[in-house]
């Protein structure tokens, strides 16, 4: 598989860290790209209209995106223990929580964007406060209702919200989310010793 890739992108992030708990790092060849919501990528739209990455290009070319999908290919390719549960109430949780994590990140990413690339005359106070409004609430829901959850089982939520919240640090580490969520601090210093996340470090 190819993929579309960014040393910085949490998603990319989430598609290198399952290739890795699942054995299939060698098996993916990272494509240079400069994925951007106002400079382009014609590379990447070539194979994806949204330009973003992560996107994976098959053997036979054709395309898949975005991160939740190549997750879940990856992991339906190989024989070890399944990070996608199969089914029943584990399976709906742990996309539940996948999506949380996803959330979480859409909304840090938007006020990255808003406060990196945004003229500064341009930017709206409000509509930023919005987005980081919504990731506090995402780190509190995760303290306060799914913590037990991700210290019993390393599933595709768990590796989501590793992702997520290690963004937080890479791009928001003035905000100290560990401040209100101290188990959660203690769970992600844990995880993060995997080597799965400990190879995957945010860089940019
Ligand atoms: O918005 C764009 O056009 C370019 N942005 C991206 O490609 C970002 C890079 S993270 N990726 C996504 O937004 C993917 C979201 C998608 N739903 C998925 O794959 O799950 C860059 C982070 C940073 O540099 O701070």
């Amino acid at each position: 598989m190819k993929l579309f890739y960014s040393p910085a992108s949490p998603y990319v992030r989430m598609v290198s860290a399952l290739a890795l708990e699942t054995g299939q790092a060698d098996s993916i060849e990272r494509l240079p790209s400069a994925a951007g919501p106002v400079k382009r990528d014609a590379s990447i739209l070539a194979h994806n209209p949204s330009g973003k990455v992560p996107t994976a290009l098959l053997e036979d070319g054709s395309a898949l995106y975005d991160s939740r999908v190549i997750c879940e290919y990856l992991d339906a390719r190989h024989q070890g223990p399944r990070l996608f549960p199969a089914e029943g109430p584990a399976r709906w949780q742990a996309l539940t929580l996948f999506a949380l994590a996803q959330a979480l990140l859409d909304a840090a990413l938007l006020a990255r964007y808003e406060s990196a690339l945004r003229p500064e005359d341009k930017r709206w106070d409000d509509w930023l406060e919005g987005q980081l409004a919504k990731v506090d609430s995402s780190v509190a829901e995760l303290e306060a209702d799914w913590i037990d959850r991700l210290e019993a089982a390393f599933d595709i939520g768990a590796l989501g919200v590793a992702c997520a919240l290690g963004y937080l640090d890479f791009r928001f580490a003035e905000r100290d989310w560990r401040a209100t969520a101290p188990r959660l601090a203690a769970w992600y210093a844990e995880v993060s010793k995997r080597p799965s996340l400990a190879q995957t470090v945010p860089q940019g």
